[in-house]
């Protein structure tokens, strides 16, 4: 209890700095491109161009290691050569590439999409080398495209996990996949993202993200926040796991239910951006196991089959503008029933599938309303 209490006040008093320091899914660099190099008015010759800095996309990499292996966070690609007696066409500036893990998102200074690198090996320029002198700049080469750049990491995972500290979300993934992320019995244990794989027997892989616990109060920075929300934007399927006794952070604070947490959640999530309800959503109500828990779920169940009811009588201060629609709901016993873990990996997939036929269907549809279209512009007339 006293560790429990540490724990909370560290996470409180904003010494969060301590708990995060090791994961960096953010980072801000200074960037510009070589300058030109100047012409020679006499013979006619042109300066070699200054290098761009590109940013490519490398499937093993992470934020902290890109940070690590630059000497510093200003970076400046080569000069180019100027245009000599014996070398009319100045040599180019030497290109700077900075790799960057998958799934990064690159803003300028002012919150600007510069481009989002979402597969191995994807490159964007962010900073344009000058252009070397010639008769267009009175021979002087010109300087290089210069600002600040905002790295964003956002993990890409087909599943995210998400829900209150120690519902056993990450219990939920080393069950369900090789990944070995830590689990204990106090809140905030995961403070960093973990990514498993799902293996099924076809050779078709599904990957989870196990997400920092939310409480109440995230979107204003209670707990660790609404920051590792971000990585839920990716995921195809969002997977609230609660604990079926409820949840209470400690004796500060009021005891929730079970639906009282999943109602909290739904407020979170639409706190942190309304779009993240309009995905696919299951619920996963855990620890099953423990006496008692066979009652608590059956009421339960029956609030959630009227969940917008459920929802409308909520206070005002907890109540979400909407109810989430979820796609699948169940209760399980991550420790003691593995039968139930394999049930919920094989309902995740069903869902995934049915949304990825889905998908299909709408493009072909777009696809044959192209092809109307074109027929009926170009194609013979029939009267
Ligand atoms: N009785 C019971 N306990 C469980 C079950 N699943 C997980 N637990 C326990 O619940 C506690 C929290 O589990 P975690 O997996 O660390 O929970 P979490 O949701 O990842 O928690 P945070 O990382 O703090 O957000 C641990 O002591 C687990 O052993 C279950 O099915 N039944
Ligand atoms: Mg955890």
């Amino acid at each position: 209890m006293v560790f429990i209490g540490k724990i909370v006040n560290a996470v409180k008093q904003g010494s969060k700095r301590g708990l995060k320091r090791t994961f960096i899914d953010s980072l801000r660099l200074h960037v510009r491109g070589g300058t030109g190099g100047n012409g020679l008015p006499k013979y006619g010759g042109i300066g070699g161009k200054g290098g761009d800095v590109f940013l490519v996309a490398e499937k093993d990499t992470k934020l902290k290691r890109v940070l690590s292996k630059l000497p510093t966070k200003r970076i400046a690609a080569g000069s180019g050569g100027h245009s000599e007696t014996k070398k009319l066409l100045g040599e180019p500036g030497n290109d700077i590439v900075i790799e960057v893990p998958v799934g990064v998102s690159v803003f300028d200074e002012y919150g600007r999409v510069i481009g989002d690198l979402n597969e191995d090996q994807a490159k964007i320029l962010v900073a344009k080398g000058g252009p070397g002198g010639s008769p267009l700049t009175q021979f002087s080469g010109l300087r290089g495209e210069a600002g600040t750049i905002i790295l964003d990491l956002k993990l890409i995972a087909d599943v995210g996990l998400v829900g209150f500290p120690n519902a056993g979300k990450s219990s939920l993934l080393k069950a369900i996949s090789r990944a070995r992320p830590k689990v204990a019995s106090y809140p905030f244990t995961t403070i960093e993202p973990n990514v498993g794989v799902l293996e099924f027997s076809d050779l078709r892989q599904i990957t989870m993200a196990d997400l920092p616990g939310l409480i109440e109060g995230a979107h204003a920075n209670v707990g660790l926040g609404h920051k590792f929300l971000k990585h839920a934007e990716r995921t195809k399927l969002i997977l609230m796991v609660v604990d079926v006794n409820g949840f209470q952070l400690n004796y500060r604070h009021p005891k929730r239910s079970a639906l009282e947490t999943v109602v909290l959640l739904n407020k979170e999530m639409e706190l942190y951006q309304e779009d993240l309800l309009k995905k696919p959503i299951m619920l996963a109500v855990n620890k099953m196991d423990v006496p008692g828990a066979e009652y608590k779920w059956k009421e339960l169940e029956a609030s959630l089959k009227d969940f917008d009811n459920a929802v409308a009588n909520f206070p005002e201060e907890l109540r979400p503008l909407q109810a989430i629609k979820f796609q699948d709901i169940m209760s399980l016993s991550v420790q003691s029933c593995q039968k139930s873990v394999l049930n919920l990996k094989e309902k995740i997939r069903c869902v995934l599938d049915s949304e990825a036929d889905k998908a299909t269907e709408e493009e072909e549809l777009k696809f044959r309303n192209r092809l109307k279209l074109k027929m009926v512009e170009s194609g013979p007339k029939l009267s």
